[in-house]
């Protein structure tokens, strides 16, 4: 029998749903939709889904259960199930409008959940209720990501192919465990996809889907110039022609090798996350690799090898004082100077600390009471300068609110063209 299903995100055209979508269209029939209400109901009503999925990230997932709910509504035999990154850190956070939380890369068990393959009650990577308990199947790595096929973004993406700018990764999972990140927690491994299979992601993207920019949203794609080399021998092999890349880049690793190495692949923006001007909270939030002095090559180098550049930064962390987020000012009135003798081409963005689940911030603020798995998690947003958790005790309120402002003030002369 087959089986319709839905899934939806709230983030527009993810790629995730794209690569799940994928995988399991060849035993059901999916559609996947960016959630606005009318158009979610009316799906629900004419394609009638066996099972609903959602994705969100943590400060979503309070829609994510509104969407749920209204979803029971309309269609109260369907299954409902959530995937992304906040149930995969904190599954024991499943609300109960859901039948199953997916913990990790969704294919498989979303693969299995359609078919229904095996016993839900041990599939690995699932999260659901037993009676009142909430059951965690860990998740077992073990997709095999030379086996994914390309991602149906022409059905799957539609605004994004429709905009000639597609993204996608290249890898699953992390080699880094930063106080910031998750990725440890969900993927224990890295799972590098071939070159050949990158290669036909760029043949697919440029030839059938007409994409001129192309975003490689990796968190750590330029950590390994052997690889990125010879992804580029096999797009050089297939002739391409036009087209141009952004990637994800740390200061830490950026050198003239690999400034060449992308050029190959035609990248023309760099992300960076800088988040700090302190060697302090650089050293402590990143390791001794990582340094002003590094950042201050980046923004050269991106310069002259014709670069945008595009930095973030970080303000209110734990253990950051008041002190060291002015030296983050500093660098940024840096930036600011070199974009003033055309020296910078580029944007900055910037957030305030947020202890995201899954996170050793997370750990933390949770030993302090910041956190909580029933607390409103629209207080985690990384815009929340408002209701600030000031994770350092160091920095009152008063002086954290400056920081915005000044912050913003230099940001948009950068931003500005
Ligand atoms: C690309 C990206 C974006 C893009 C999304 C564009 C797009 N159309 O895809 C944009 C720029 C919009 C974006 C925005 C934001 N992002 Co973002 N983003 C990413 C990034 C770099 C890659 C996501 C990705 O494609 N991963 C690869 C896929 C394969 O993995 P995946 O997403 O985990 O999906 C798998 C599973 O989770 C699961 N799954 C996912 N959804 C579902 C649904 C169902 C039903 C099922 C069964 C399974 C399932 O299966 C998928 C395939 O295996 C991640 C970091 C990362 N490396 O993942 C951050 C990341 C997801 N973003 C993050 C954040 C915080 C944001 C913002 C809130 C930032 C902000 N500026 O405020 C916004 C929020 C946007 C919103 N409206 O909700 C955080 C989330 C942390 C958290 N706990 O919430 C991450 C993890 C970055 C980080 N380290 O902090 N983001």
């Amino acid at each position: 029998m087959v089986a319709p299903k839905v899934l939806s995100d709230l983030a527009g055209d993810l790629y995730s749903l794209a690569s799940l979508a994928s995988y399991i269209e060849k035993d059901c029939e999916v559609k996947t939709l960016s959630y606005e209400p009318e158009i979610f109901v009316k799906t629900l009503q004419n394609f009638k889904p066996e099972i609903v999925g959602v994705s969100a990230y943590t400060t979503s997932y309070p829609q994510a259960i509104q969407i749920m709910q209204q979803a029971k509504a309309v269609a109260p035999k369907a299954k409902r199930i959530i995937g992304g990154v906040h149930i995969s850190c904190l599954p024991q956070s499943l609300h109960p409008i859901f039948d199953f939380g997916i913990i990790g890369d969704g294919e498989e068990p979303l693969s299995r959940l359609v078919s229904q393959k095996s016993d839900m009650a041990s599939l690995a990577g699932t999260c659901y209720f037993e009676g009142d308990k909430i059951k965690i199947n860990t998740p077992t790595n073990d997709l095999n990501v030379e086996k994914l096929p390309l991602p149906n973004l022409e059905r799957y993406a539609k605004s994004s192919c429709a905009r000639g700018c597609v993204g996608f990764v290249t890898s699953r999972g992390c080699p880094f465990q930063y106080v910031f990140c998750y990725s440890k927690l969900v993927r224990k491994k890295v799972s590098y996809y071939t070159e050949e299979l990158v290669a036909d992601y760029f043949e697919y993207a440029v030839r059938r889907i007409k994409a001129n920019y192309i975003m490689l949203w990796d968190d750590t794609i330029c950590c390994n110039i052997d690889r990125l080399s010879r992804i580029a021998d096999e797009l050089e092999k297939k002739k391409l022609g036009g087209f141009r890349v952004s990637v994800n880049i740390r200061s830490s690793i950026v050198s003239e090798e690999l400034c060449e190495t992308l050029q190959r692949l035609k990248v023309v923006s760099w992300n960076c996350g800088f988040e700090s001007g302190s060697d302090r909270m650089l050293n402590q939030i990143k390791g001794n690799d990582s340094s002003l002095t590094n950042h201050i090559k980046t923004v050269q180098l991106a310069h002259r090898y014709g670069v945008r550049l595009s930095g973030s930064f970080i303000f209110g962390m734990p253990n950051e004082t008041f002190k060291d987020m002015q030296e983050t000012l500093e660098f940024l009135e840096l930036i600011l100077r070199e974009k003033h003798t055309g020296k910078f081409s580029g944007g900055v963005w910037f957030f305030c600390a947020s202890p995201l689940p899954g996170t050793a911030w997370w750990d933390a603020a949770m030993r302090q009471g910041k956190v909580s798995i029933e607390m409103d998690w629209k207080k985690l947003a990384l815009d929340n300068w408002r209701d600030h958790l000031l994770l350092d005790p160091s920095v009152s309120t008063e002086q954290f609110n400056q920081i915005p402002q000044k912050a913003t003030k230099i940001a948009q002369e950068i931003n500005c063209n």
